[in-house]
């Protein structure tokens, strides 16, 4: 691993940029000397997140392997075995095989992350996660020279999983980045939340987050990473391309064709609760704007 630190933030005072940079501070170099002005440029003018409560967080989902309703993920996970649980990573990688749950959580360091996670269907919450960067997991696989997608899949158990008796996707849910946007730093795999192990509702045992994007690009409970050169196929994006493209980067400008983006209900405030703007790539602007140089954001949707 090319770099490793500690936390030494505590969650009230952390904004997912201090929890980010601050980090970026202590190890110095390049990278951590580039950032140090955008750090305290972010303190001064945001305020600290608050997370969302732990009930919020693990009895509102989707995951609709376990059904369509927001509580169905909640009441029905409980049956999906997650140990032992083994991810194949393979295709363009200099060490593919079969990597156990155990031989994961050896290899990776385990840091939280407070992320503000954002739904395309315009709810949002705060989420204190447990995990890694999902560069340490591949450049443990060792990414060959060509690769420039990563390919993801989430277990298809019908025995275990009372939703994919129905045809709302077609299973297996994959997902897919482009592999600068699977090696960001702000790009993890949780394996926790609130310090507890990520709740089988959340995406046992290990799940994607990429918290600038639509929150379906955050794949649940992963079995195989495929490094290729080619744009991998998404759920969403088969299932309806006009409405969910590839990319799918929180955009408040975009909207999407049959409701708004500019604006974002907070999950946990009550039905009623004030809306409120939603951020351009999700509040995380300064640090991934760069890898979209150059890019129509409405046609690349
Ligand atoms: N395998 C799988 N992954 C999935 C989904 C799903 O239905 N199946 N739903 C996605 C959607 S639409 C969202 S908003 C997030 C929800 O994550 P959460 O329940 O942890 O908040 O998971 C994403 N990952
Ligand atoms: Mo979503």
């Amino acid at each position: 691993m090319a770099h490793r630190w500690t936390n030494d933030l505590t969650r009230a005072d952390a904004t997912p940029y201090d929890a980010f940079l601050n980090r970026r501070q202590v190890m110095g170099g390049a990278l951590g000397l580039g950032l140090i002005g955008a750090a305290g440029m972010a303190r001064a003018q945001r305020a600290p997140l608050e997370p969302n409560s732990y009930e919020d967080i693990t009895q509102y989902n989707n995951y609709y392997e376990f059904g369509t309703g927001k509580g169905d993920p909640a009441r029905n996970a409980h049956t999906l075995t997650t140990d032992p649980w083994t991810v194949v990573i393979d295709g363009m990688v200099d060490n593919p095989g079969d990597y156990s749950m155990a031989q994961i959580m050896d290899a990776m360091t385990i840091e939280e992350r407070i992320y503000r996670f954002r739904c395309v269907e315009a709810w949002s919450m705060v989420i204190p996660w447990n995990g890694f960067e999902l560069a340490d997991l591949l450049n443990l696989a060792g990414v060959q020279e060509g690769g420039k997608y990563v390919a993801f899949e989430t277990a298809l158990r019908p025995d275990e999983m009372p939703g994919v008796r129905f045809p709302v996707l077609d299973w297996p849910y994959v997902e897919g980045l482009r592999l600068d946007e699977a090696m960001h730093p702000l790009t993890i795999m949780a394996t926790g939340i609130y310090d507890k192990p990520i709740p089988n509702q959340n995406g046992a045992p290990m799940r994607l987050v990429v918290p600038w994007k639509y929150g379906f690009k955050s794949i649940k409970s992963i079995v195989r990473i495929t490094v290729t050169d080619q744009e991998p196929p998404t759920s969403w994006n088969k299932a309806n391309g006009r409405e969910y493209g590839f990319y799918s980067n929180v955009n408040p400008e975009v909207d999407h064709p049959r409701w708004s983006q500019a604006s974002e209900r907070p999950v946990g405030g009550g039905l009623f609760a004030k809306r409120k703007p939603t951020l351009m790539f999700n509040g995380y602007e300064a640090e991934v704007a760069s890898l979209y140089d150059g890019m129509d954001l409405r046609a690349n949707y």
